[in-house]
């Protein structure tokens, strides 16, 4: 351990980074900077050849900064498994999504894992990222390291520290966001600590891998099971002719003792909708009900309904049907100024139009074209006009609110875009 400790600490020792997307690129591209030789492992051959171009895909890692880096010799990509043997550290950050049936799909990190663990050689560190259930470290990676007969702790070391990258956050990045780690072992929490330490601001060792892991699904439950709350607050709100921006906003003036969540058409991203599932599931096997994700689950997953309850009625006071009605969906990505789409509540809203026989286009600045429906749709321009509804769905900064309530007979706002702007055609959820 001692002989790692020192190459972490001098910097010698040689990173690895499993998994080359938004969450491992930008730590690759971290490490690199802090003075490591890094060497980036990802089954895609275009990502590698971007990468050894000094051509970033990730929205938060300018070219600009990695190229210099690989052109530096600090920063090198490869899908090349059996490079793995090269680094005295290994990070994995590759995706935990849901399966078809919403289980937790292991099959990538179980792959990974098992690249590592055909590759593993004394004094190796092996760090899992990937956001999972509590147990999956020593349940699920350790058992396929320890075959190669090599003992945790004493000839490899092994932990887990939750990634926390934000896309499109400005203030936070890989360096500043306080990163957690727990180690299967103290020797293991001590090394990883250590390394992630010559890279990231702030490190916070916690006793095991369960808290590790638990730690990242508190953080991301917390989120969606208080959204949950503020969209069933707003659907009681609307029973009660109140105005949920107006009590939210007010209630956020409170010093101490509250945090606002927004009412919103649903939960999208990659982390938020999924991560609480994989606890709810893990819980499942052990016997117990996690009320509050599921109910959170539900209220979030009826969000687009209640807002096309919104649309349906705003048109009935016009007159018009919703089969018919001609509607723009403005904002597809799943929150503001970014261009991901993965789980947008605005999908479902597009769907649901179509199924209700509206004909529907939608603008998004962010996002040219989406395939919705088995159907490529493009983004159509704002003045294209003879629209009988506009559904705000994601408010992006770029947007002019102002321009959309003076040009179309009804808008539906999910988001309170228009606050502060006056029309009698504005419904808000
Ligand atoms: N949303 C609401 N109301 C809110 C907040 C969010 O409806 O008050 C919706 C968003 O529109 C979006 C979904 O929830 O559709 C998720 O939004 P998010 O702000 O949680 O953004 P994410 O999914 O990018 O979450 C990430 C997470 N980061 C990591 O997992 C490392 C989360 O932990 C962060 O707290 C979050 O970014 C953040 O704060 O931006």
């Amino acid at each position: 351990m001692d002989e790692l400790l020192d190459r972490i600490e001098r910097r010698t020792a040689r990173v690895g980074v499993i998994g080359l997307g938004y969450v491992g690129l930008p730590l690759a591209v971290e490490f690199a900077a802090a003075g490591f030789r890094v060497l980036g492992i990802d089954a895609s051959e275009e990502k590698v050849a971007a990468i050894s171009r000094g051509e970033s895909y990730v929205q938060d890692v300018p070219s600009g900064t990695l190229a210099p880096l690989v052109s530096g010799g600090k920063l090198e990509a490869t899908a090349d498994l059996d490079r793995l043997g090269e680094a005295d550290t290994i990070s994995i950050c590759v995706p935990t999504p849901l399966s078809k049936t919403k289980d937790p799909d292991m099959s990538f990190v179980m792959a990974a894992t098992e690249a590592v663990a055909g590759r593993l050689r004394r004094s190796q560190l092996v760090v899992l990222e990937s956001t999972t259930y509590p147990g999956t470290t020593e349940e699920l990676v350790l058992p396929i390291l320890s075959r190669s007969g090599m003992e945790v702790g004493r000839d490899f070391f092994l932990a887990f520290s939750p990634e926390r990258v934000d896309p499109g956050n400005e203030e936070y990045g890989v360096r500043n966001t306080p990163k957690v780690v727990g180690g299967v072992t103290p020797a293991c929490t001590r090394l990883a600590a250590a390394l992630y330490a010559q890279a990231i601001e702030t490190v916070v060792p916690v006793s095991s891998t369960g808290a590790a892991e638990m730690v990242k699904l508190l953080e991301n439950t917390f989120r969606s099971v208080n959204i949950g709350l503020v969209n069933e607050i707003a659907i009681m709100c609307d029973r009660l002719g109140i105005e949920v921006w107006e009590v939210i906003d007010a209630a956020a003036t409170k010093p101490f003792g509250f945090m606002p969540f927004y009412p919103g058409p649903g939960l999208g991203g990659h982390c938020i909708p999924i991560d609480p599932l994989y606890l709810s599931w893990k819980l499942k096997t052990l016997n117990y009900k996690a009320r509050f994700i599921e109910l959170a689950g539900d209220v979030n997953s009826q969000m687009p309904d209640y807002v096309l309850s919104k649309v349906i009625s705003g048109l009935n006071r016009l007159g018009k049907p919703v089969n018919g009605s001609r509607v723009l969906v403005i904002g597809v990505a799943y929150k503001p100024d970014i261009d991901d789409v993965r789980e947008s509540p605005a999908l479902d809203i597009l769907k649901l139009l179509v199924k209700w026989g509206a004909s529907v286009s939608y603008h998004d600045p962010y996002v040219p074209r989406l395939r919705l429906n088995g159907e490529t749709l493009e983004s159509v321009p704002l003045e294209d006009g003879r629209y009988d509804c506009a559904v705000i769905t994601t408010n992006h900064r770029c947007l002019d609110y102002r321009a959309i309530v003076a040009a179309f007979p009804l808008v539906v706002d999910t988001r309170n875009a228009t606050r502060g702007i006056e029309g009698g055609n504005v419904v808000k959820i």
